[in-house]
C-alpha cells in the first residue's frame, strides 16, 4: 500500500503508532516498525537520559524507521527537541502545542516533522513553517484532545493542506474499516494508539490492558473541560471523582493531589481505581490482546480488501 506517507517515511504500511505518554516505549515502537508501520517512542515528561536509552534500545531492536513524540507541554520539551537531533531519529511527531520554534533545527538535521493539529488554522500555519506531514487528530482519541471529530476534521485539513503535504487521520481508528474510511476522507495514512494498548508488546500493567478489553462503547469519560486541558480516559472511580470536583469547582490543590502521578498509577501499578487510564473512544471495539504484528496485518489486510487493493 503505497501512499505519500509510506514514501515520506520509507515504510511498508501508512500506519503510525500513537506516541502515548508513559506508554509508548522501545519495545512497542520497535514491534510496530518491524511489523511495517512506524513506531513512536513517547517523550512525555520522562527524564532525558531515559529517553536517550529508549531511542538507542529501539535502534537495537529494529533497523526500520521509528519516531519520537514530543509533548510540548512537558517541561523537558526543549531538551528533548535537542536530543532527537543528537540521536538522529527519522521523524518527530508533536502534541499539545505549536512546535513552530523547533521546526527549523529539526529540518536542518534532516528529521521529518509531523505535528498533531487539532484545527485547520494550526495545520496551515505549520505547513507554512515546513511540516512534512500533519496528523489531523479527532476528539475520539485518548489522552489530551481537541474539540473536532475525525470525520469532520480530516477532510477539512485535507482541503486546506492536502495538496502540499500528506495528512494522517487519527482518533477512533482501530480496524480496516477505520483505515479505509480515513482514505475516503482524503488521508494518506492513519495514526493508531488505543488498539496498541491491547497488544502483547505494550508494557502497560495487565489491569490497564484488561480494562481496555472490557470497556464498552459507553465506558469513556472526558475530564478537564473547564481547566482547558481536556483528557479522555476509561471511566473509573478516578474520572468520577475528578468530574465531581470540576462540578464543585474544587481548589487547585485538590486537583493536584488527585491527578499528579495518576498516569503512573495506571501504567505501572495497575491501579484501576486511582489511576488515569488514557484511552480512546474506540476501546469498545477491542476484545483481545494480541501481538503487534497480528494487529497490524489484520488492520491493513482489512483495509486493503475494502479498498479493492487485493
Ligand atoms: O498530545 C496528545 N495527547 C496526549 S499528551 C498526554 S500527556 C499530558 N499530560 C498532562 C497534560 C496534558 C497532556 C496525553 N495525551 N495528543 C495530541 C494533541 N495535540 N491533541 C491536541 C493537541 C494540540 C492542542 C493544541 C496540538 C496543538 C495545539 O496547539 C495550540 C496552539 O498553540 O495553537
Amino acid at each position: 500500500m503505497t501512499t505519500r506517507l509510506t514514501e515520506l517515511l520509507n515504510i511498508k504500511y501508512p500506519l503510525l503508532q500513537g506516541g502515548m505518554a508513559w506508554i509508548a516505549e522501545s519495545t512497542l515502537a520497535s514491534a510496530v516498525s518491524n511489523a511495517g508501520g512506524a513506531g513512536i517512542i513517547a517523550g512525555g515528561s520522562a527524564p532525558i537520559d531515559y529517553l536517550r536509552e529508549q531511542i538507542r534500545r529501539c535502534k537495537e531492536l529494529t533497523d526500520k524507521p521509528f519516531g519520537v513524540n514530543i509533548m510540548l507541554m512537558s517541561p523537558n520539551a526543549e531538551d528533548l527537541a535537542q536530543l532527537v537531533i543528537e540521536e538522529g531519529v527519522n521523524f518527530v511527531t508533536t502534541g499539545a502545542g505549536n512546535p513552530g520554534v523547533y521546526v527549523p533545527a529539526w529540518k536542518e538535521a534532516g528529521i521529518k516533522v509531523i505535528p498533531v493539529v487539532p484545527t485547520v488554522a494550526l495545520a496551515r500555519r505549520l505547513v507554512k513553517a515546513g511540516a512534512d506531514a500533519v496528523i489531523a487528530e479527532g476528539t475520539e482519541s485518548g489522552g489530551h484532545i481537541g474539540q473536532n471529530t475525525t470525520m469532520c476534521l480530516v477532510p477539512q485539513v485535507v482541503d486546506a493542506v492536502g495538496a502540499e503535504v500528506p495528512v494522517i487521520a487519527a482518533g477512533g481508528i482501530a480496524d480496516g474499516r477505520g483505515v479505509a474510511a480515513s482514505f475516503m476522507l482524503g488521508a494518506d495514512g492513519v495514526q493508531i494508539g488505543t488498539r496498541f494498548l491491547a497488544s502483547s508488546e505494550c508494557q502497560i500493567h495487565e489491569n490497564y490492558k484488561n480494562a481496555v478489553v472490557k470497556a464498552k462503547d459507553t465506558d469513556n469519560a472526558v475530564t478537564g473541560f473547564y481547566s482547558g486541558s481536556p483528557c479522555r480516559c476509561i471511566k473509573s472511580k478516578y474520572t468520577k471523582k475528578l468530574q465531581e470536583m470540576e462540578k464543585n469547582a474544587a481548589p487547585p490543590e485538590d486537583f493536584e493531589a488527585l491527578t499528579v502521578g495518576s498516569l503512573r498509577k495506571a501504567v505501572v501499578d495497575g491501579n484501576v481505581e486511582e489511576g488515569s487510564m488514557l484511552c480512546g473512544l474506540i476501546a469498545g471495539m477491542i476484545t483481545d490482546v494480541k501481538p503487534v504484528k497480528d494487529i497490524v496485518e489484520e488492520i491493513m489486510g482489512g483495509a486493503e480488501k475494502l479498498l479493492g487493493n487485493r
